[in-house]
């Protein structure tokens, strides 16, 4: 706990680190119960700002709704609290709730959306490669996935009937958190310890998708906003109108530690589509890094 609360004001964004801090994340000090050993413990990664367009195209829909920072990362927490652990993902701006989530049974936020995806065993061939559908991502069998975390704003009835339709193959590897909320610039998951199958172990590897909550997906996509060629009121631009593009606004690159190369990093991982492909197969799209917080 000591070496952790040690290097979190180190590992906060150069830029803007104070209005983060003050506004932004809750505290980090996990409470009593928790232990940073090497087995279990925070993780505290960082995404430089200002690189929420993929592969370095992607533009923001054009409603006003979608605030310039709303989708772009800046930190990822995994914070052990007793018999639950926090994740939390910080994102540039200020989350608001502009379609009133209330009357649709929603958790406090309406635009932002976010997966996280975990590599518990680091094994190849062991987990997940595909990503969830309306992503259009893959993963290596050296980073495939036990588990991914999904932060949506809809409630748990909605996202698990969205999961049942669409990822039924996937679905006991898919958490859908006992809480979803937002607090300041930071989504907050409280996933029990059971749904893990355990505390996270300095071992595990994560990768985070930033993504747009789309309340009246198309019949492929698991409740996420398609990237386009061209930008719409609801619609992203910068890609393809076609399912070859990832659809990530941003994602965690290199080591994660917010400095300036990921930015470079994510748009290879992101730009490696195939273009112009009309019906991808799994294997023409991107394969997403996972970030070993341990190593
Ligand atoms: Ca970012
Ligand atoms: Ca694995
Ligand atoms: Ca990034």
């Amino acid at each position: 706990m000591k070496r952790f609360l040690a290097l979190a004001p180190l590992l906060l964004p150069l830029a803007g680190a104070t209005s983060i801090a003050a506004e932004g994340a809750p505290s980090a000090a996990p409470t009593a119960g928790a232990k940073a050993t090497a087995s279990t413990g925070p993780v505290d990664l960082n995404d430089p700002a200002g690189d929420d367009f993929g592969p370095g195209t992607y533009i923001y829909p054009t409603d006003a709704v979608y605030k310039p920072g709303s989708f772009d990362i800046t930190r990822f927490q995994v914070v052990p609290v007793g018999d639950e652990v926090e994740f939390r993902v910080t994102v540039k701006s200020r989350i608001e709730d502009p379609w009133d989530s209330k009357a649709w049974g929603g958790n406090g936020f309406s635009v932002q959306m976010a997966f996280v995806f975990i590599d518990m065993d680091h094994k190849d061939g062991s987990g997940q490669t595909k990503g969830l559908p309306g992503l259009n991502v893959r993963f290596a069998p050296a980073n495939a996935w036990e588990k991914v975390v999904v932060f949506s704003p809809q409630g748990q009835t909605r996202v698990n009937s969205e999961i049942g339709i669409k990822a039924a193959d996937l679905k006991k590897d898919i958490i859908v958190p006992k809480i979803t909320r937002a607090q300041g610039r930071t989504l907050i998951a409280v996933v029990g310890k059971d749904q893990l199958g355990g505390l996270p172990q300095g071992t595990w590897g994560y990768q985070v998708v930033s993504q747009s909550n789309e309340g009246f997906p198309d019949k492929t996509d698991l409740l996420t906003r398609k990237v386009n060629e061209f930008e719409g009121q609801h619609r992203f631009g910068g890609g393809s109108d076609y399912d070859n593009d990832p659809h990530a606004i941003d994602i965690l690159a290199g080591k994660a530690k917010g400095a300036v190369e990921e930015v470079e990093l994510q748009k290879k991982v992101l730009g490696a589509f195939k273009k112009g492909l009309e019906a991808p197969t799994q294997a023409d799209l991107v394969e997403l890094p996972m970030v070993y917080a341990g190593e």
